[in-house]
């Protein structure tokens, strides 16, 4: 269990009623302490809070399934995984979120990615509830039909809790565009209908929208640029690195060079690649999307690069980080490293990559930190725009997705910015993006009457 957070004493008593319910999920348990410690900020402001057990309600998930999934490997044994769907919330619309595909999936990182999820779906203002899902399954190693097996058990299950008004999953680790296919192409041959908004992070030919999948990591860069506008600075000229080197590190690369940063690392789960003179996004994009290989093989495009195997990039001096794969991928000691060598900002892509230990780091520093419920916000904000296109039978240009999303990641910023004002702590993202979302969902609960 994580230490007790300084709160406010009647939040005590809610906080050991929260921990007696999740004592085995220790990672929901720290995001449930960060969201306690910020509400306890606000509470003199809403005594409304306490009633009705309105705080455990919303920390509550409305529902959650576990179910086994039977596959058939390519050598014709049966194995079997385990899969999830956490339904957290549809107080502000249908459960909204990602599904996962890694060995590291159980129900504490379902979980907690489910209770991000809600917050961080509040903060888009889209009328977003919130879900998250997945299997303990590792496609690594596994041939395309052994995976697209896979993906058509485990829909064959869920499909029964989805529909485009009640659950629309979408990808995370593990889950990307060929994954969404496999498992919309089920979901439609079990229903019998066409139902685009099911799922979103389709192929243009099928539903999808212009920009989802560039829209987490371009998103991101929105986001840092209105941080660092907030101090007059801006990316152009910066030294960046990424953690990664998946759907939201490449298009998080991507958007910082071509708002011209230089990116000098990026990494996988084998180790971290330094190119001082900048990436070069083509060579990464063949290696990890096309070929499915290791980012080792990148010396063989830049043999003037170097390659740190098991290696995070936190060592590398720059001025701002974009931790982009996973969580808990940057501890106190790495914050203290970034610190040491002049980090001027750090904006979470992934879900929680940065400890609470390190987030105190930045924040003692006076680093510019922004917390991934706000700052990673533009995948799921250009799901909403997914769902609605799909809802409208329409398709709109990747230029004007572009632009909704940059206008949806200035408006997170600023419900951020306004909350932690409000709150007597300029700047503090962390406080803003907690309370802000909280309060949103909280009202729509208190709404809604005891269901
Ligand atoms: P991908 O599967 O596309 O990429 C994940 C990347 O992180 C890969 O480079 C992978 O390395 C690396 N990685 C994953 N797990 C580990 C681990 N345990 N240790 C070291 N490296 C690891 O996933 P996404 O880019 O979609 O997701 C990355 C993060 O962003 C996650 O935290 C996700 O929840 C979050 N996110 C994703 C959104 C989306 O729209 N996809 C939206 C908002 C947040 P390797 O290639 O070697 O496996
Ligand atoms: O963590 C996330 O916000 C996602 N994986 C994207 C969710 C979505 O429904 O687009």
């Amino acid at each position: 269990m994580n230490d007790a957070p300084q709160l406010d004493e009647r939040l005590h008593e809610i906080r050991e009623r929260v921990v007696a319910r999740n004592v085995a999920d220790s990672a929901y348990l720290r995001v449930a302490d960060e969201i306690l410690e910020s509400i306890s900020v606000a509470l003199p402001r809403h005594p409304e809070w306490l009633e009705d057990q309105l705080i455990e309600r919303v920390f509550e998930p409305e529902r959650q399934l576990v179910f086994r999934v039977p596959w058939t490997a390519d050598d014709g044994t049966i194995r079997m995984n385990r899969g999830y769907r956490i339904q957290h919330s549809s107080a502000l619309g249908p459960y909204k979120g990602g599904l996962r595909f890694h060995p590291t999936v159980t129900h504490d990182v379902v979980a907690f990615l489910a209770f991000e999820q809600v917050f961080k779906n509040a903060l888009t203002g889209l009328s977003l509830g919130a879900g998250k899902g997945g299997a303990d399954f590792d496609p690594k190693g596994r041939s395309p039909t052994e995976v697209m097996r896979f993906c058509q058990s485990f829909m064959t299950e869920l499909h029964r809790h989805l529909g485009a008004t009640t659950d629309v999953p979408a990808g995370d680790i593990g889950v990307g565009e060929r994954e969404i296919g496999w498992l919309y192409g089920q979901y439609a041959r079990i229903v019998n209908r066409v139902e685009a908004g099911v799922l979103t992070g389709k192929g243009l030919d099928w539903g999808g929208s212009h920009v989802r999948k560039e829209a987490t990591g371009f998103g991101l860069a929105y986001f840092a640029e209105a941080m660092l506008a907030e101090r007059d600075e801006a990316l152009e000229g910066t030294t960046c690195v990424v953690s990664g080197a998946g759907n939201v590190a490449r298009y998080t690369v991507a958007k910082l060079q071509a708002l011209g940063a230089k990116v000098v690392a990026c990494s996988d789960s084998g180790g971290t690649v330094h190119d001082p003179d900048g990436l070069d996004l083509d060579a990464i994009v063949e290696i990890k999307e096309v070929r499915r290989a290791s980012l080792e093989e990148y010396l063989q495009v830049r043999p003037e690069a170097e390659h740190m195997p098991a290696a995070t990039p936190w060592s590398i001096p720059c001025d701002a980080a974009f931790p982009c794969a996973t969580q808990d991928e940057l501890d106190e000691e790495d914050a203290r490293t970034l610190v040491a060598n002049g980090v001027r900002l750090v904006a979470e892509g992934a879900n929680l990559p940065c400890t609470h230990a390190a987030i105190g780091v930045f924040l003692e520093a006076g680093v510019a930190f922004g917390p991934g419920k706000a700052a990673n916000a533009g995948g799921v904000a250009t799901s909403a725009l997914e769902m609605r296109q799909n809802a409208g039978r329409t398709a709109w240009s990747f230029e004007t997705t572009d632009a909704r999303l940059r206008d949806v990641m200035v408006e997170v910023h600023r419900r951020c910015m306004d909350a932690a004002e409000e709150l007597g702590r300029p700047g503090d993202l962390v406080l803003g993006a907690n309370v802000a979302g909280f309060r949103t969902v909280a009202r729509a609960v208190r709404a809604l009457g005891a269901v």
